[in-house]
C-alpha cells in the first residue's frame, strides 16, 4: 500500500521538491479531465486511476466517492480545495510527502 501511494505521490509532485502545492494538485486534475470540460467524471476518473495510477477499480470508485462531495457524480475543480485541505493536516498550504501518505492510508483502507 505505502509503495502505492508514494507512486502516486511522485506523479503528483511535478517539480520533485517533496511537497505537493496546490498548482501541482490542479495539474493533476487536469490530466483526469480528458475531455476537458472541467469536471471529472467517474469514468474519466477509473481510467486515468488505472493508467496512471496503477491502481484497482475498487479502489478507484472509493476514492471518488470520496472527492465527490456533493454527490454529482462528477469531481468539480471546486471539489479539489476540500480535498487539497484534507491532504493538507497541518494547514501550512503544502502536502508533504509523509502528510500524502497517512492521509492517502485513511481515504483508502
Ligand atoms: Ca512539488
Ligand atoms: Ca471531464
Ligand atoms: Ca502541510
Amino acid at each position: 500500500m505505502d509503495a502505492m501511494i508514494e507512486g502516486m505521490y511522485n506523479k503528483v509532485d511535478l517539480d520533485n521538491d517533496g511537497t505537493i502545492t496546490k498548482d501541482e494538485l490542479m495539474a493533476c486534475f487536469k490530466r483526469f479531465d480528458s475531455d476537458g470540460d472541467g469536471s471529472v467524471s467517474l469514468s474519466e476518473f477509473i481510467s486515468h486511476w488505472k493508467e496512471v495510477f496503477n491502481g484497482s477499480e475498487d479502489s478507484a470508485q472509493k476514492v471518488f466517492k470520496k472527492l465527490d462531495g456533493d454527490g454529482s457524480g462528477s469531481v468539480e475543480m471546486s471539489e479539489l480545495e476540500g480535498l487539497y485541505k484534507l491532504l493538507d493536516t497541518d494547514g501550512d498550504g503544502t502536502i508533504t510527502k509523509a502528510e500524502f501518505i497517512a492521509n492517502w492510508k485513511k481515504i483508502l483502507t
